[in-house]
């Protein structure tokens, strides 16, 4: 019978030999590892910042992971093993990992949930098995696309001349929904739906934005207007970035990002207005603490988490920023 590392340790501790197996007398303390794709990302060092809150308050022990590729996402999953960790919540790489993270985390005895990324099974569907905390991608988009509707009514622009610029990650059914979500609140609201340009982006950083951006940009000259929706602030930062660099200022764009973490706010905070106007901020309270509370919870008290959880968010601008943001760290 193959026993993974975690039980041959537990066997060890059953017969009192933790000690010669190099282990410290058992560390009695729940221990919940919390694996993301981007640690670099804003967004992601919040969900963090906000579970190690959940870790202080209940007095659990928070591995935090970063995990850029699935051969360390499988590695991340040994080490919390051997660490001792009960379980897990994980924003993965690429949520088709989703059967070999459901199978690693089996084997080694951890729960799963996931977090932001809902995780894809064999059959190419979601994995029900699998709690996931996700934010509400197409309303959140239609948000994302109405906020940008109401700008270019307040400039008196003429939505059936604007380019709408879709940065897209269509592999990504999140990025996918909250894209689209955009674009169809602003077909609703006059603009034509020859006037979407798609800009295929390979990493969904500001570098990636930029990238896609750039071409479909400079291909469209004759758009004067741009509209720019992306999966997340980063994105749509270089989406911004990129018509800056071909000469369309703050009076040409007008750009909305999802997320509100530190991209954003360093972008309201400049003294001149850019093109990125707005982002809808999405609660990284709710994606961290919550996720990192309920594993707690489920390993320490056998209670599962609800099934699937989705996210609401609202709009935040150079006008409340710094009060939103101030509720949330309240
Ligand atoms: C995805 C994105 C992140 C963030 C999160 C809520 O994982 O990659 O930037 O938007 O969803």
């Amino acid at each position: 019978m193959a026993v993974s590392r975690k039980q041959f340790l537990q066997l060890l501790a059953g017969f009192g030999l933790a000690t010669v197996a190099g282990c410290a007398k058992s560390d009695e303390r729940v221990k919940v590892g919390f694996i993301v794709k981007q640690p670099e990302e804003p967004w992601f060092q919040n969900e963090w910042k906000f579970a190690q809150q959940a870790a202080d308050k209940y007095g659990f022990e928070l591995i935090k992971i970063g995990a850029t590729d699935g051969d360390k996402v499988l590695a991340a999953i040994d080490n919390l093993a051997t660490r001792g960790a009960g379980g897990f919540v994980i924003c993965a790489p690429n949520p088709r990992l989703g059967t070999a993270i459901q199978q690693r985390a089996k084997a080694n005895d951890l729960k799963v949930m996931s977090v932001d990324d809902r995780l894809i099974g064999s059959n190419d569907q979601p994995i029900e098995a699998i709690p996931h905390v996700g934010i509400s991608a197409t309303k959140i988009g239609a948000l994302a696309g109405e906020t940008i509707a109401a700008e270019a009514k307040r400039r008196g622009w003429n939505l059936a001349e604007v380019g709408l610029l879709r940065i897209s990650f269509d592999s990504l059914q999140t990025a996918r929904d909250r894209t689209m979500g955009a674009q169809e609140a602003l077909i609703k609201a006059g603009l034509r739906p020859e006037n979407v340009y798609d800009a295929t982006q390979r990493t969904s950083d500001t570098e990636g934005g930029f990238n896609a951006a750039s071409p479909v940009l400079t291909r469209q000259a004759n758009v004067r207007h741009w509209a720019i929706v992306g999966m997340n602030d980063e994105t749509v930062l270089g989406g911004v970035r990129a018509a800056e660099g071909l000469g369309m200022k703050a009076d040409a764009v007008i750009a909305c990002g999802i997320g509100g973490s530190g991209t954003a706010e360093a972008e309201f905070a400049k003294t001149d207005a850019t093109g990125f106007v707005a982002t809808i901020l999405l609660s990284p309270r709710q994606h961290g603490y919550d996720t990192a509370e309920a594993m707690y919870r489920w390993i320490k008290e056998g209670v599962a988490p609800a099934p699937l959880t989705y996210t609401s968010g609202q709009v935040m601008n150079r006008d409340n920023w710094q009060a939103l943001k101030a509720r949330e760290d309240a």
